[in-house]
């Protein structure tokens, strides 16, 4: 039996996983030891029916720990990956610090399960939640078809932005409720600062009855970060280092679940019907595709299930040998928690 440690276990991601390990109706765990910072620690949580104390980070806490899954900000996992590595666990991390180091395999199972079994450095990389929301989409496919090149653009929920981004999109929709409120920028700034809201968003600009083109942090000649980790991940976990990639990451007023407009172009012809037998055959997509009777995935259905579903799926009427289409994936579950776990199930299982 092996043990396992949830590092993070009090944020919003370490809940889900929480959440996750309690639905499993079985699980290979002898012990599940939860660690979070001093400030949490002593707080207790029920992980399939026993309560669990919650310990402080600390180098011994790793004693006696096989796979260490991470959901902490990118400096305390580059500090504390290779600390928890050093005490003779595999770390599974979900930050950004070592999703590009090419020591690290950056793992999506139903994609690249082998590559979480190579790593140099005892650390595998779980994708950015944006990546990911698309991944299984866009793995399925390039196995059938060969991807060439993509072109995304994201509808990225707030929660993306952590509690913070969560708590101010409720906030500025409590300002604008049942009121006659214009979407003018400021329409809507007026409503905020009535509501003793301030300037200063997580977003850059208001979110309610409004959508921002920008996600991350602003990176050269007018890229985002966000936008460069699809590009990057995309290249990484395909397998496929010249991926031409373009992405435009635009955050929407919605909690939950990351959305994808998705033009991807292959290395030969494509066709509606066979995308559609390969998207049913992969047990990780739901898809959802009879426009004429407005079935298509929303964020709304998609909120609190594992997997990425898809519809809207056609053949580009004047690009060659291309699909578009839109893929919803809960980023707080596929895009974060879930898949951090399902790399842990992978490495138990080898
Ligand atoms: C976001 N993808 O949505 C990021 C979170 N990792 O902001």
């Amino acid at each position: 039996m092996t043990t396992l440690a949830i590092v993070g276990a009090t944020g919003a991601v370490g809940t889900v996983m929480i959440d996750i390990i309690n639905a499993r109706e079985t699980v290979p765990w002898s012990e599940i030891r939860l660690i979070a910072s001093p400030r949490s620690a002593g707080k207790r949580l029920t992980v399939r029916g026993r309560e669990i104390e919650v310990v402080a980070l600390a180098p011994e806490a790793f004693d006696g720990i096989d796979i260490a899954m991470f959901d902490v900000p990118d400096e305390i996992s580059a500090e504390w990956a290779p600390v928890a590595v050093s005490r003779g666990a595999i770390a599974v991390d979900n930050s950004g610090a070592f999703r590009m180091d090419p020591e690290v395999p950056l793992v999506v199972p139903e994609v690249n399960a082998e590559a979480a079994h190579t790593r140099p450095k005892g650390i595998v990389a779980n994708p950015n939640c944006t990546t990911l929301s698309m991944m299984a989409a866009l793995g399925a496919l390039h196995r059938a078809f060969g991807l060439r090149e993509l072109v995304v653009a994201s509808y990225q929920a707030a929660s993306g932005a952590g509690q913070d981004g969560i708590d101010r999109l409720r906030a500025e929709l409590a300002a604008v409720a049942g009121k006659d409120v214009g979407n003018r920028r400021g329409d809507v700034a007026e409503a905020l600062a009535a509501a003793g809201l301030s300037e200063d968003t997580p977003f850059g600009a208001p979110l309610a009855l409004n959508v921002v083109p920008f996600a991350g942090s602003p990176k050269a000649d007018g890229w985002t970060s966000e936008e460069l980790k699809v590009r990057n991940e995309s290249r990484k976990i395909l397998d496929l280092p010249e991926l031409k990639v373009s992405a435009t990451c635009v955050r929407v007023p919605v909690i939950t679940t990351h959305s994808l407009a998705v033009h991807a172009t292959f290395a030969g012809p494509v066709d509606v019907a066979t995308a559609h037998q390969v998207f049913a055959a992969q047990p990780s997509i739901v898809l959802v595709d009879e426009p004429e009777a407005k079935r298509f995935p929303t964020p709304a259905d998609v909120v609190g299930e594992d997997p990425t579903y898809v519809g809207r799926v056609r053949q580009a009427l004047d690009f060659p040998d291309t699909l578009d289409f839109f893929v919803c994936g809960d980023n707080l579950r596929k895009g974060a928690a879930l898949n951090t776990y399902e790399i842990a199930e992978e490495l138990v299982r080898s």
